[in-house]
């Protein structure tokens, strides 16, 4: 009744941004994703008899409020998945996600934690199973079941029985970098479970994002499939850039960039000019991602960290799916 998982973060260059159903966390939209090796949680859940209530520590600290809840309310759900009600687990988790690089840890979190709970209690369950069930725990965590190219298909049912990830490239498919690139001023953000709700009850834009991810999503999965990094990048951008813009439509209205997340986006927009292939993507914070190619991964690094403001550059690879340890 003890098992060991390992996620990975993922970046998505087809957002998801808005929920249809909040309770059992169904998107809006599909979106696609980049799951990335840099960034990743190792959970060991331990299901025990003697326990009367669920213990969680996240990097060996014990840990009360929302974040417990968010744990054993998900443990709740595999519980009555396994029919393994009252039966209560130790949860270890270890986050190898640095807080300040702007990468929601909950994606890996929740995904290494679905792992290792459904494996400690010998549920024999597929990949699309788990995905689904990942879901309900943090939206963009069920990419994070698997490696490479990932897209979350929204599904059509109200019960969410649709609406999981599936691969679109592994791992091994493309080279493609991720720098993460750290600011030094942080400020509190508007969370994106609260970001997006605001933006899809009040943004007029809202309407015209979604209709708009159709044709992104066919374009970057050619791209994807013919390793065209200009297109790619292209659509990921713009994409990027959308999404941000429905939050400047929203009441009140509301943006998560900094001065220096544009002065990230100007540095990359003159990489470009000066001939090395180039794109950024932004989540629901302030730090920016930029995309490119192995060769460029020195001139792309010392850009970077020349700017003003930035305090750090994390580059990552493409990474693989759940693991078992
Ligand atoms: C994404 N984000 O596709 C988008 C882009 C942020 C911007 O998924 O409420 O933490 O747990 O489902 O997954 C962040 O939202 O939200 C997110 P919940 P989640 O990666």
């Amino acid at each position: 009744m003890k098992a060991t998982a390992k996620a990975h973060t993922n970046i998505a260059l087809i957002k998801y941004w808005g929920k249809r159903d909040e309770s059992l966390i169904l998107p809006m939209n599909n979106s696609l994703s980049l799951t990335l090796d840099g960034f990743y949680t190792t959970t060991t859940v331990s299901f025990k008899e003697e326990l009367t209530e669920d213990r969680f520590f996240l990097n060996d600290h014990p840990i009360k409020g929302e974040q417990y809840n968010r744990v054993t309310k998900f443990l709740n759900l595999i519980r009555d998945y396994a029919q393994r009600t009252g039966l209560y687990a130790e949860v270890s988790s270890t986050n190898h996600v640095p807080t300040a690089a702007g990468f929601a840890s909950s994606a890996s979190g929740f995904a290494a934690l679905a792992a290792a709970s459904t494996r400690a209690l010998d549920m024999q369950i597929t990949e699309q199973e788990l995905s689904r069930l990942t879901r309900q725990g943090s939206g963009s965590a069920c990419r994070s079941v698997y490696g490479g190219f990932v897209e979350w298909e929204q599904g059509m049912e109200d019960d969410g029985s649709d609406s999981y990830a599936v691969q679109v490239a592994p791992k091994d498919h493309w080279d493609v970098r991720v720098a993460a690139v750290v600011l030094s001023d942080t400020m509190k953000k508007v969370s994106s479970r609260a970001g997006m709700k605001r933006t899809v009850d009040t943004s007029p834009f809202y309407s015209s994002w979604v209709s708009s991810i159709p044709d992104d999503l066919t374009q970057i999965k050619k791209g994807i499939d013919d390793c065209d990094f200009e297109k790619v990048g292209q659509i990921a951008e713009a994409n990027c850039l959308k999404m941000h813009a429905t939050t400047l439509g929203a009441n009140p209205p509301f943006t998560y960039w900094h001065d220096t997340t544009m002065a990230v986006m100007q540095e990359v927009r003159a990489m470009r000019e000066r001939g090395i292939p180039a794109f950024f993507t932004i989540d629901a914070g302030p730090n920016v991602k930029v995309l490119y190619l192995p060769q460029h991964e020195a001139a792309v690094q010392k850009y970077l960290r020349e700017i003003p403001g930035v305090h750090d550059v994390i580059v990552s690879r493409s990474g693989q799916g759940v693991t078992y340890l």
